[in-house]
Order: C-alpha cells, then sequence, then structure tokens
C-alpha cells in the first residue's frame, strides 16, 4: 500500500486541467538533472497515451549520460531550439514546472514561462516554494519529483495503463536523486513503488549502468585529478572542499555533466560529514554542497550566498573570486547551524 501523500484536491484539480488542456508543456530546472530529465519525460510520455499534444521545453541541454532515456531527443532547450520553443510557449494551454520551487531556476527561461497565462502546475520537493504556481504539489520530505510523478498518475487512476517509458524515466530520475538508493532513500514506500516500476518491466540493473557508468575516459582522468590534487580536508569541520577552475577544466576537456557525482565522492571518507564543491563557470562559482546525517547544507547555502536546497544536498553560486568563495565558506563553517 502507498500513502496518499497528495492531497485528494490538487489530484483533481491537475486531473480537470489536463482534460480541457489540448497543448501542453512541461519545464524543469537549469542544468536539468536525472531526476528534472526523469520526471520530465515520465509525464511526457504519460501524457502522451492520454493522447495529448506535449512537449517538453528546457532552459539548457540535460548531460549526455541521460540519452538513454526514451525520447530523450524530444525534448527542446531555449538554448538550442529557442524559435520552435517560443512558438510552442505562444499556443500551450496547461504547463508543469518539475523540480523546482522558485522561477529564477529557470534561468533565461523564466521570463517566457512567468509571461504565461495558462495554468501553471508546480509538482516538486525542495524546500521553501515562491507561490507562482496555480496547483502546488510541494513534498520536500520525497526524494525526487519523478517519485511525485508515480504517485500523481497512480492517484489519478492511471497506474494499470502506465507504460514502460512512463516507468523507465520515473525509475531513472528515483535513481538519480537517491545516488542509485545510496541516500535520501530511506523510506520504505520507495521501495514498493520501485518493486512496481519493475512489474511494469524496467530493467533497473541495465538502466543503472547506462546511468551511473557510462562516462567517458577523461571524465576518469578528471575526477582523478580532482580527488587527488584537489581534495582539501577541514578536520575541525569533519569537511571537505574542492574547487575546479576553468583552466584545470579545460585541460581535461571537461564537457557538461562530466563533475556531476565528484561532490558526494568525499562523503565516503569515515568521519567527513559534509563535501563542498566549487566549479568555475562562466563568470560564475557553482558551489554544490552534501552532506551526511544532520548537518544541514542547506543552512550553509543560504548563511554563505543566498542559495538552497534540501538539508543533505543544496547549491549557491557565488561571484567572488575561486579563493574569497573558499575563504567565505570556510569562515561560515565555524558558525553553528540552527
Ligand atoms: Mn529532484
Amino acid at each position: 500500500m502507498i500513502t496518499k501523500i497528495i492531497l485528494e484536491e490538487k489530484i483533481s484539480a491537475v486531473f480537470k486541467l489536463i482534460n480541457s488542456a489540448e497543448n501542453i508543456v512541461i519545464t524543469a530546472h537549469k542544468g536539468p538533472d536525472g531526476d528534472a530529465v526523469g520526471s520530465s519525460l515520465g509525464l511526457y510520455h504519460f501524457l502522451y497515451s492520454l493522447e495529448k499534444k506535449t512537449n517538453i521545453i528546457l532552459p539548457d541541454t540535460p548531460s549526455e549520460s541521460l540519452d538513454c532515456l526514451p525520447s530523450f531527443n524530444s525534448i527542446l532547450t531555449l538554448e538550442k531550439n529557442e524559435t520552435e520553443a517560443k512558438e510552442i510557449l505562444e499556443n500551450c494551454d496547461l504547463i508543469f514546472c518539475l523540480d523546482f520551487n522558485k522561477l529564477d531556476r529557470l534561468g533565461k527561461l523564466a521570463p517566457f514561462i512567468e509571461a504565461l497565462n495558462c495554468p501553471k502546475i508546480m509538482i516538486d520537493h525542495h524546500l521553501d516554494y515562491d507561490n507562482f504556481a496555480d496547483v502546488v504539489i510541494s513534498h520536500p520530505e520525497m526524494a525526487s519529483t519523478s517519485e511525485l510523478i508515480f504517485r500523481l498518475i497512480c492517484r489519478m487512476g492511471y497506474f494499470s495503463d502506465m507504460n514502460l517509458q512512463t516507468a523507465e524515466c520515473i525509475c531513472a530520475g528515483m535513481l538519480t536523486d537517491t545516488g542509485g538508493l545510496a541516500y535520501n532513500s530511506n523510506h520504505p514506500e520507495i521501495y514498493t513503488i520501485f518493486s512496481e516500476l519493475l512489474k511494469k518491466g524496467v530493467d533497473k540493473d541495465a538502466l543503472y549502468r547506462k546511468l551511473f557508468n557510462s562516462y567517458n575516459e577523461s571524465r576518469m582522468r578528471l575526477m582523478g585529478y580532482f580527488l587527488c590534487e584537489k581534495l582539501t580536508i577541514i578536520p575541525e569541520y569533519q569537511t571537505a572542499i574542492i574547487s575546479l577552475t576553468k583552466e584545470e577544466l579545460k585541460k581535461f576537456n571537461y564537457k557538461k555533466g562530466d563533475t556531476e557525482g565528484f561532490v558526494n565522492m568525499p562523503l565516503s571518507i569515515s568521519g567527513i560529514r559534509c563535501s563542498i564543491f566549487c566549479r568555475e563557470e562562466n563568470d560564475r562559482i557553482k558551489i554544490s554542497m552534501r552532506s551526511v546525517g544532520d548537518y544541514s547544507v542547506n543552512e550553509l547555502a543560504i548563511r554563505t550566498f543566498g542559495g538552497g536546497g534540501h538539508k543533505n544536498a543544496a547549491g549557491a553560486e557565488s561571484t567572488l573570486t575561486m579563493e574569497e568563495t573558499i575563504e567565505k565558506i570556510v569562515s561560515e563553517l565555524a558558525t553553528p547551524n540552527s
């Protein structure tokens, strides 16, 4: 049995909106990860099975490791398909906002979505959402948005119609947002859902290999450099900090997605409770923060650079130099969380 965590009134509101819509758009956060893409494609395949004209429009291109997902190539991005994307948005009559809680998480796509007059449905699991949508399904206690998509489809009465493509994409999102069921995955119902997805025919083992073990040689060498040359441990705060500059990334032929998962690695050192990864991108420093146990990197992200996320996984951006960014983080590590 799966608990009915989404309110009944929200389920019926979404159901009604889907029924009366003809041109549906799904969008998700910039730098789309496995959960953003998995939940979008899962919902996309489901809506297609209802014969609803649906498009996925993302701010930018997802990492290549996700191209194993069915219909990955049908995803449009503002970055690469601007004219087509704008045309579709002009005609859309319902929009799903998945895996983000604030419009600015859409980057350059944000003003276009904000300007739309059609109803917006937000489905997400990040803390502290902005009230920009007409229907909000926000459950920070859930490990992934993909899991919420599964729950939504079931509650609307379509579980038995769920096709393999939908199941596969949901499975991918649930796997990637839990590091392959390594963290954020103590909720027993996650396994009930996995069991149902496997019964739909998903080859979880093959999907795992494609998602987590399909990297290129230069990524492996970059990882070696990252761990060997760049890892700094601050024992008094049980914290690891690692940085990579643009020049360093270039040396290893860095491609988008190549550093995905790096931030989690120092957490496998016994006694480390917090890992921080600073990566230079364009004119800023992207900061990823991960923790284990009670230490909240969400609070640290808010305190340092006004970022945010979840207790054990958060992010922020800095416009300071790399040195200044790290200095600021280290000085804030001394401040205990509330
Ligand atoms: Mn997510």
